[in-house]
């Protein structure tokens, strides 16, 4: 019969503001180019969107408390793509700097990255730099780029590192060593994501924070990026905070 037909992925979930909000979400924002294609326009025009709904929900994140943000704003594979799609990224955190910084300072969030920072060009490197600076006592929120990151190469680095630091006494390396060595370790407490938020529809990790999400709850939507709203966000600690009543209840 009719009323017996929903599907279980058709559950409402209740977002509960008063429920325990993830410290950590970490978001891979993927979709802007096919939202452009499905409106017919240069998957630019998706970027340049993606990037409003990034204002739109580091704001709505920091509303509801949470302490760290990190976005996946550029990989080391997406090198690959056209030179002009690759040059307009890269204008990008200009951008975003020049139209965004009175808000992050209103609302006392601090930029930080991760990533190969000393790779990109001159230009996003000083309008990345001059966001982390101009931003750096700010200490509402975290809004963590992950900027020519890629999880393996971040690991690799640590390796590099810590084979070096502990040549005499390898024995002597641990987890918490390890996790020292990340680009990660400037978040302290909240280094690990307690949320995975991946968009448009694919459900894997493609080497985003492979160590840190050891034990995250991952959170997968069809939604493209750009589309990505406040009540989408709510949806996904909605959900996370049922997964968390369920196991953590016992
Ligand atoms: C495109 C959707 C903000 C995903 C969001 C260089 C891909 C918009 C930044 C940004 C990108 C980065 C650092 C910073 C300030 C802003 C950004 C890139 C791409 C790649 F300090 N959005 N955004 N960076 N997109």
């Amino acid at each position: 019969m009719f009323f017996f037909s929903r599907k279980k992925q058709d559950k409402q979930v209740q977002f509960d503001s008063n429920g325990a909000i993830p410290e950590h979400i970490a978001i891979i924002m993927d979709g802007n180019g096919r939202w452009a294609q499905a409106k017919l326009l240069p998957r630019i025009a998706g970027h340049k969107e993606g990037m409003q709904t990034v204002k739109k929900i580091a704001l709505h994140a920091k509303k509801l408390g949470v302490k760290v943000l990190s976005l996946y704003a550029f990989s080391t594979e997406n090198w690959k793509r056209p030179n002009d799609e690759v040059s307009f990224l890269m204008k990008l955190p200009i951008d975003f700097f020049s139209t965004f910084i009175p808000e992050l300072q209103e609302n006392n969030i601090r930029v930080t990255t991760t990533g190969f920072i000393d790779a990109l060009p001159e230009h996003t490197q000083k309008a990345v730099k001059d966001a982390v600076l101009q931003t750096q006592h700010n200490d509402g929120m975290i809004l963590n780029f992950a900027l020519n990151y890629g999880s393996r190469a971040e690991i690799v680095e640590a390796i590099k590192t810590i084979a070096v630091e502990f040549s005499e006494n390898p024995q002597n390396i641990t987890e918490e060593i390890v996790s020292d060595h990340l680009w990660s370790s400037h978040l302290g407490q909240y280094a690990e994501p307690d949320l995975l938020i991946r968009t448009s529809g694919e459900q894997r990790i493609s080497n985003f924070m492979l160590w840190q999400i050891a034990y995250s709850e991952c959170y997968f939507t069809d939604v493209f990026w750009p589309d990505f709203t406040q009540a989408a966000l709510e949806e996904a600690i909605a959900v996370y905070q049922k997964r968390n009543r369920r196991y953590g209840g016992l």
